[in-house]
């Protein structure tokens, strides 16, 4: 009875997202279209663990960059700057949201400027060996871009 219980589960995880893979899934996933006049943009996503250990984002590939960094936003002396972070924890049986303002995926040297409607694809690499591949749409820029630029 509690076998069948899992396999269904099991069923339904297989069945409701191609991009689940084991028990790290994304959802919300999106990127954003590139600023005119630029070659970068950023990505954002939710982040669910169904583990019983936490897990860590480590390192992020795509064919549209080589360079693709983990950044957080800080706020620092009143000032919203961002950094690069070596990983993305997501707790045992929880979820982080990677979202403007707080964690987010920064792609850089983009050769071609990213279009609102098309799709890109991302592999997310965790610590457990794990690789999560999913594609990304691309989405317009809601807003005008505000004024605090990248500086790397
Ligand atoms: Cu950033």
């Amino acid at each position: 009875m509690k076998n069948n219980f899992i396999l269904t589960i099991l069923l339904s995880l297989l069945f409701c997202n191609s991009a689940f893979a084991d028990e790290i899934s994304i959802s919300e996933q999106y990127a954003r279209e590139t600023i005119p006049g630029t070659t970068i943009s950023s990505a954002y996503m939710s982040i669910e663990n169904s583990m019983d250990k936490d897990v860590a984002l480590v390192s992020i590939a795509s064919t549209v960059s080589t360079r693709i960094e983990l950044h957080e936003h800080l706020m620092t002396n009143g000032m919203m700057q961002m950094q690069q972070v070596e990983s993305i924890i997501v707790k045992a049986n929880d979820k982080t949201v990677l979202q403007p303002h707080g964690y987010h995926v920064m792609i850089f040297n983009l050769d071609e400027p990213l279009v609102a409607g098309t799709e890109i694809d991302m592999a997310l690499k965790f610590d457990n060996d794990q690789t999560v591949n999913i594609k990304l749409p691309v989405q317009g820029l809601k807003k005008k871009t505000n004024s605090h630029s990248h500086k790397h």
